[in-house]
């Protein structure tokens, strides 16, 4: 097959949840760059209009729904509509996600509850709502976007860690149930990106120092910098294209190779 081909989502269609900024955004523009139908979602209309005249910006024409992931009916209305006006969606990236840096032991079961919900519940509930039309059509691509978390703890992330951890294996679960449709199901597990989500960590100290959990990550990361959205561009494409067709259940990790590393000597 000629190898730009390969790479093509011409005539696909692609869902990102959560693309209305951040890594969901740049996924997003990188698969409708390769040709895809753009469609995505988020919770804010504000954050919905915004995202349009972004995408417009770039050329693209993207559709756009307000919804919940965690909510199971407003997530079989995206997708229904979403059937009807376009037909399957070929390539479902599980893009949405909260963060909530408590230690344990402070953080209410409700707090627990509601990152578990958006990080690990929401993509079973958005998997098993696009797997029908994958399953009859005999092809699909599901994307989750698991974390460096889902291989590592570290402190005040308990929640974050156990739905990334989560979310790797309902990777693995879904390629070896949906393997034989020629449903292919992957993960992306991004290192530390520069996003509004790691904001905090990157703030400078009242005297312009450097925030120390950014200068540990410099550390630990042999790439020595914060990755970006436009990292994950090209392990998206890959995984979203037939390039992937015989890669299911594997995680990429795109992190500047920290999780290869025990960090730098001092
Ligand atoms: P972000 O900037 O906070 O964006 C998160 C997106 O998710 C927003 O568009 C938000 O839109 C949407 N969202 C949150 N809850 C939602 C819900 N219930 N229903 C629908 N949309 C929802 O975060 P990010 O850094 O881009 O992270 C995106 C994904 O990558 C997350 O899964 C995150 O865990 C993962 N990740 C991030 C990093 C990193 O270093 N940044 C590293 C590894 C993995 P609304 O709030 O408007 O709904
Ligand atoms: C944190 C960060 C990380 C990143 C990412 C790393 O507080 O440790 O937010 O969790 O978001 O998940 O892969």
């Amino acid at each position: 097959m000629e190898i730009t081909k390969l790479f093509s989502l011409e005539g696909k269609t692609a869902l990102v949840t959560g693309a209305a900024y951040g890594i969901g955004f740049g996924i997003a523009e990188a698969l409708a760059q390769a040709g895809a139908n753009l469609v995505f979602n988020c919770r804010s209309k504000e954050h919905l209009e915004k995202a349009m005249e972004d995408y417009e910006a770039k050329g693209i024409k993207a559709k756009g729904y307000l919804c919940d992931v965690t909510r199971e009916e407003q997530v079989q209305e995206m997708i229904r509509d979403i059937e009807k006006q376009l037909g399957m969606i070929d390539i479902l990236v599980n893009n949405a996600g909260i963060i909530k840096r408590i230690p344990m032991i402070e953080m209410s079961i409700d707090e627990f509850r509601e990152v578990i919900d958006i990080d690990l519940n929401a993509s079973f509930l958005m998997s098993k709502a696009v797997l029908p039309k994958m399953i009859e059509k005999r092809h699909g691509k599901i994307i989750n976007i698991c974390s460096m978390m889902s291989e590592l703890g570290r402190e005040t992330v308990s929640a974050y860690a156990a739905a990334k951890g989560g979310l790797k294996m309902l990777t693995k679960n879904i390629a070896a149930e949906y393997g034989k449709y020629n449903i292919q199901c992957n993960g992306i597990g991004p290192g530390y990106i520069a996003t509004m989500q790691t904001a905090p960590l990157r703030e400078r100290r009242e005297d312009g120092s450097r925030n120390p959990f950014d200068s540990f990550i410099l550390a630990k990361t042999p790439a020595e910098r914060w990755g970006t959205s436009q990292d994950l561009i090209g392990p998206a494409v890959f995984l979203a294209s037939e390039a992937s067709d015989f890669v299911n259940g594997h995680i990429l990790y795109v992190d500047g190779g920290i999780l290869a590393s025990i960090g730098k000597q001092p």
